[in-house]
């Protein structure tokens, strides 16, 4: 028979109400929530570097602020979803670690690089717009700390995405060469963009016991559906083309088809064999051990306070 503690956390559940650190909780889905929410604080630290690589060269002083304060933002999503995470009981160098070594995952996305200005604007409206479509959901994740969490993340996306959307439809009211420039960048994010999702529900192993759990609410494939109905008005506003000659509405179903992805390439991606994983890691990596005078130096300092207090 369920322990008065199992009743417990299954009726936090079924009532739409949030578990908290401090209630009991099955042991997987303590693992579930430390394997996401790890994952999704790594995104956030390793997303800074495509972004990063563009600051010193944007295109105007505005361009350059705004971009920094992008970038200062995913450094702060980051840092709230770690600290979500260690409420599960994981300590954030047991995170880092997993980041360095290599054993954790983060965001397929992130190992694309950023050969072009307009990258900045495809990141901001299909990197971003996924991530919203994503997150908005997990508002209302059943763990509190993440949910709350990503309530605010999700008011920064939103911003996040209206200006990359602003770039690109500034290149696109440019010259005819600011309009290639936007649409070549298009054609290399959008197919990436959709696979931000995960794989499609028949090869997603963890779906179903996430969305029984009010983790995820809805599937990935619903999901990616969402975002492709969201973009296609938008790229018409914009007026560029989404590379995929399969979209079409579909008065039936009430939503726009669209082409079949090439998962070989995710899941190549996810191997380590992306255009950037190596370079992306190897940059985490160097930060880190440049870092470490400052972990030293607070280690040290909380140390004497700690003493002070003593004596
Ligand atoms: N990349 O069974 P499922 C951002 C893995 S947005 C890499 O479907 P699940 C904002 C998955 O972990 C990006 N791996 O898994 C920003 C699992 O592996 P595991 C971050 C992926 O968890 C914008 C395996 O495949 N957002 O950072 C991917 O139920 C601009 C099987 O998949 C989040 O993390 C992928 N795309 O569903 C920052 C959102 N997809 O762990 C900077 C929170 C799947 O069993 C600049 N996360 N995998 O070894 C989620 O909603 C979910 O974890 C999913 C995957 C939907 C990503």
């Amino acid at each position: 028979a369920p322990t008065p503690e199992q009743l417990e956390f299954e009726r936090l559940i079924e009532t739409d109400s949030r578990v908290e650190p401090t209630d009991w909780m099955p042991e997987a889905y303590r693992k579930t929530l430390i394997r996401q929410i790890s994952q999704h604080a790594h995104s956030e630290i390793i997303g800074m570097q495509p972004e990063g690589n563009w600051i010193t060269r944007a295109p105007s002083l505005k361009r350059k602020a705004i971009l920094m304060a992008k970038v200062q933002d995913e450094a702060g999503h980051g840092l709230y979803l770690y600290s979500a995470a260690q409420t599960l009981g994981i300590s954030r160098d047991a995170m880092y670690d997993q980041l360095l070594s290599g054993t954790a995952k983060y965001s397929s996305i992130f190992n694309y690089t950023t050969p072009t200005w307009a990258d900045m604007g495809s990141i901001g409206w299909l990197v971003d717009g996924a991530a919203i479509c994503n997150q908005v959901p997990l508002c209302r994740c059943s763990y509190g700390p993440y949910g709350r969490a990503m309530v605010r993340i999700c008011k920064e996306e939103s911003f996040h995405q209206r200006q990359g959307f602003e770039i690109l439809l500034t290149l696109m009211r440019g010259t005819p060469e600011q309009q290639r420039m936007a649409q070549e960048s298009v054609n290399r994010w959008y197919a990436p963009a959709l696979m931000m999702f995960g794989p499609p529900d028949g090869e997603s192993p963890n779906s179903q016991r996430s969305m029984a759990w009010k983790i995820k609410r809805f599937s990935n494939d619903e999901l990616r559906q969402r975002f492709v109905d969201m973009l296609v008005p938008q790229a018409e506003v914009l007026g560029v083309t989404l590379p995929d000659p399969d979209i079409r509405w579909n008065e039936e179903r009430g939503h726009y088809d669209f082409g079949v992805l090439d998962w070989d390439e995710f899941y190549e991606v996810l191997a380590g064999r992306g255009q950037a994983n190596t370079v992306r890691l190897a940059n985490r990596r160097a930060a880190h051990d440049d870092g470490a005078w400052v972990r030293e130096a607070a280690r040290a300092y909380a140390a004497r306070e700690d003493a002070d207090r003593s004596t």
